[in-house]
């Protein structure tokens, strides 16, 4: 009798909560609706992340507000479009009765005391892990939080007063290595269970050279930059947090997945799962189970059965 190799596992966990496999859509992919949400429940992330809600709902900023670049990246001013928190609490009970999937919430208020509500109110909700958006780049009037590192210290305090779910924080790509320790050292002293690094790479600017214009409306035509551009920076974020926190905080990477390799390099650099927006965007919903089938024929190639076997384990020069 002959023998099949197993293929490999890409099985990890956040938040003491199993997913079948690493890969799953980012908050703020086409997930502002039902119909959104159950599309990406029905495809093969292995996890439902809703769009980052606000207190009360909100049209966002004006159109043109999120153009694709080429090499599979893209710049968005979408300002926190949303129907308001107590929708997504609401389509979290009916995407797990109908789908049976890890359902994420991101709460991005504009104040505390809003986040605070927010908190309150999904601790009782069908939610598995709550992801805390501070700041999106793309608030008009509103500096991006996560580089007020005082600010951030505030926040994070209040939400381990209340926050009653498995829950983390979701980053602004960081530059220097004085800021990754500055927010390492916020970050353990709270019981927060991962990060999501990064957040779109903000104010960036795009322009059109024939139109002699910018591609986006909202803030002059400055926003957050997406997809493959972000990659390096990206991997950098994952790297250095996975250094300074090791594995008491996980780290999930997002920015520039557009293969099963590059989700490889993210989880060698340290992150326990690879969250896809702008390919996803592009490719729509097959883009998952590619991505997920791309990564376990590179790991069998290479021989590695879990994700762990190779999780953080880059080498340098
Ligand atoms: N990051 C966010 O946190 N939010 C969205 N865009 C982004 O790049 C948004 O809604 O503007």
């Amino acid at each position: 009798m002959q023998y099949r190799k197993m293929p490999a596992k890409i099985n990890t966990s956040i938040g003491g909560i199993k997913l079948n496999s690493c890969i799953f859509v980012a908050s703020g992919a086409k997930d502002e609706t039902l119909p959104g949400l159950a599309t990406i429940a029905q495809s093969s992330s292995a996890a439902v992340t809703m769009k980052s809600c606000t207190l009360e709902p909100r049209l966002g900023n004006p159109e043109p507000r999120y153009v694709d670049l080429p090499n599979n990246s893209s710049i968005n001013s979408m300002g926190l479009p949303n129907l308001g928190y107590k929708e997504y609490i609401k389509y979290a009970k009916i995407l797990k009765d109908k789908y049976k999937k890890i359902v994420i919430a991101s709460i991005s208020g504009m104040t505390l005391e809003d986040n605070i509500i927010m908190f309150k109110a999904f601790n009782n909700s069908a939610v598995d892990i709550i992801e805390f958006n501070p700041g999106s780049p793309n608030t008009i009037g509103k500096p991006i939080v996560g580089y007020d590192f005082a600010e951030m210290d505030r926040l994070l305090k209040a939400v381990t007063k209340i926050c009653r779910k498995p829950w983390g924080v979701k980053l602004p790509p960081y530059f220097d290595f004085v800021h990754f320790e500055t927010m390492a050292k916020i970050l353990k002293k709270y019981p927060l269970q991962f990060i999501t690094t990064i957040n779109s790479i903000g104010n960036a600017l795009v322009i059109d050279p024939k139109k002699e214009q910018t591609v986006i409306k909202p803030k002059g035509g400055f926003g957050g930059l997406g997809g493959a551009y972000t990659k390096y920076t990206a991997l950098a974020n994952v790297r250095k947090f996975y250094e300074l926190l090791g594995d008491k905080i996980k780290t999930i990477g997002v920015g520039g997945v557009t293969t099963g390799v590059d989700a490889f390099e993210f989880i060698l650099a340290g992150a326990s799962a690879v969250q896809i927006a702008t390919t996803y965007l592009r490719e729509g919903p097959e883009c998952f189970s590619r991505i997920q089938r791309e990564l376990i024929a590179y790991m069998n190639k290479k021989g590695y059965k879990s994700i762990e076997e190779f999780r953080g384990k880059l080498k340098t020069l």
